[in-house]
């Protein structure tokens, strides 16, 4: 079952859920585990689930949430690519009253009943995990002197890009005004080559970088192409931090090339299930429900690797 189309003859006894997920695209490693996770979550759970791909746009997830109302869902959740623009096509959905569940990303709204609740990570914390983190790999490799940081950011607007960069700098701020400096940042889009591509130019701009902070392991691993094109080593020369925990992500550090990566779980399809459950019941349910996770150095990259789940 490709969910991509509503056609399912499951029976589940009583009344079957419709559930409609408008999911950000296919971007990473992360979001290709976070889709499996949803469909074979909503397999399980018997619900008929209508899937759209919105490709990273937000104007396809709009329209993609305006066809699940047209077409009377019981339920819609929606990864939403950016923080803003949500609240039209939102009140749409109030008026068709058609409970709106936000999965792994937030929005920013003026207007709290637009939604019930939201499923997902707390990206400002995974920032100053990195930060914190970044402070025991320089240790650990006997860092002396300025620390000159790129940044590679997630998509421009989007939760996880705002608040992996808040988190960490909040860190910088408190406690490392005078020793780091974040010396280039510039998106890139959550993808490989967008990676690549940025940190090709950042070597050029800026040949004396020495730490690298990637929003997710895809940038850092299309980042590692271009630092070995440069001739440099990543995890030595650069020293590497990133976030989500993707098994290419776990290969890489396990070949010394990433030094830590913050865990982002991806796997929220048997917890959205229940909740679109009670929601659908009519349930009150938590407003906000956060995914636990950890944070993983080199030396455990190859005792975790065969346990990794995505
Ligand atoms: O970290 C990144 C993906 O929203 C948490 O989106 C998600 C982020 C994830 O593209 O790899």
């Amino acid at each position: 079952d490709e969910g991509g189309s509503s056609s399912s003859d499951g029976n589940g006894g009583g009344k079957k859920i419709t559930l409609g997920f408008a999911q950000v695209g296919s971007e990473s490693g992360w979001r290709t585990a976070n889709t499996k996770s949803v469909k074979a979550a909503a397999k399980d759970a018997g619900y008929t689930l209508k899937f759209s791909d919105a490709q990273q746009k937000q104007e396809n997830q709009i329209s993609a949430i305006r066809s699940y109302i047209a077409q009377k869902v019981n339920v819609i959740a929606f990864s939403p690519v950016v923080v803003t623009g949500w609240d039209a096509v939102l009140k749409e959905a109030k008026t068709a009253k058609i409970p709106v569940i936000l999965t792994d990303r937030s929005i920013e709204t003026s207007d709290d009943s637009l939604y019930v609740s939201f499923i997902g990570s707390d990206f400002t914390d995974e920032g100053r995990r990195a930060g914190k983190m970044l402070e025991t790999v320089l240790e650990k490799a006997g860092h002396k002197g300025a620390v000159k940081i790129a940044q590679l950011e997630g998509t421009t607007g989007a939760a996880p890009a705002l608040e992996r960069a808040k988190g960490f700098k909040e860190i910088m701020d408190a406690d490392h005004k005078d020793d780091w400096k974040i010396v280039v940042s510039q998106t890139g889009d959550f993808t490989r080559a967008g990676g690549k591509q940025v940190m090709a130019a950042f070597l050029q701009s800026n040949p004396d970088i020495n730490v690298l902070y990637a929003h997710n392991d895809d940038m850092a691993l299309g980042a590692i192409q271009s630092i070995e094109a440069a001739g440099k080593k990543a995890g030595k020369d650069i020293l590497i931090i990133s976030v989500d925990g993707v098994k290419d992500g776990f290969v890489a550090m396990s070949e010394g090339k990433i030094n830590g990566i913050v865990e982002c779980n991806p796997l929220l399809g048997p917890q959205l299930m229940e909740l679109v459950k009670k929601v659908n019941d009519g349930e009150t349910v938590e407003r906000r429900i956060k995914t636990k996770e950890g944070d993983f150095l080199q030396e455990q990259a190859k005792d975790a690797l065969p346990t990794r789940k995505y």
